[in-house]
């Protein structure tokens, strides 16, 4: 039998004067108060480019430019994976339509705030886009 591919949750890492724009999630409870980039998942038939110009303008409501992926995919589970891209130029002011709170963090800042575990991951590559 063919093993299907996972499918593909898209995070965007958006950067403005040296500060990374963090999402706090409401749900699930294991995840709830926890930071994360914002994003989500690719419907059938869409880019994952495209998917994360939706999910930043339903999340955020920002429209926004994709750049290159940072860091490497991340395997949530055997039937999803995670992909972070820059997201080098947005117009419109971020706003939590759909997180609990959102916070912009510097580098000090970075290193003590509490991620989503697969997030973390990007730690590194994150702080070398600050
Ligand atoms: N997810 C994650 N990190 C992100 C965005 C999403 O770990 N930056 C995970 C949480 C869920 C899945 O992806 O397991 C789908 O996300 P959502 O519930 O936001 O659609």
């Amino acid at each position: 039998m063919p093993v299907p591919e996972p499918a593909l949750v898209v995070a965007g890492a958006l950067v403005e004067n040296g500060r990374l724009l963090l999402a706090r999630r409401a749900s699930p409870p294991e995840l709830a108060g926890l930071w994360e980039l914002p994003g989500g998942k690719v419907d059938p038939g869409e880019t994952p480019e495209d998917a994360l110009v939706r999910e930043l303008r339903e999340e955020l409501g920002i429209e926004v430019t994709v750049g290159e992926p940072v860091g490497v995919d991340v395997a949530l589970s055997a039937t999803l994976t995670l992909r972070a891209y820059a997201v080098t130029r947005f117009a419109g002011t971020a706003t939590a339509l759909e997180h609990e709170a959102l916070r912009w963090v510097d580098a000090a800042d970075l290193r003590g705030v509490d991620l989503v575990p697969a997030d973390a991951a990007w730690l590194p590559d994150l702080a070398a886009l600050l």
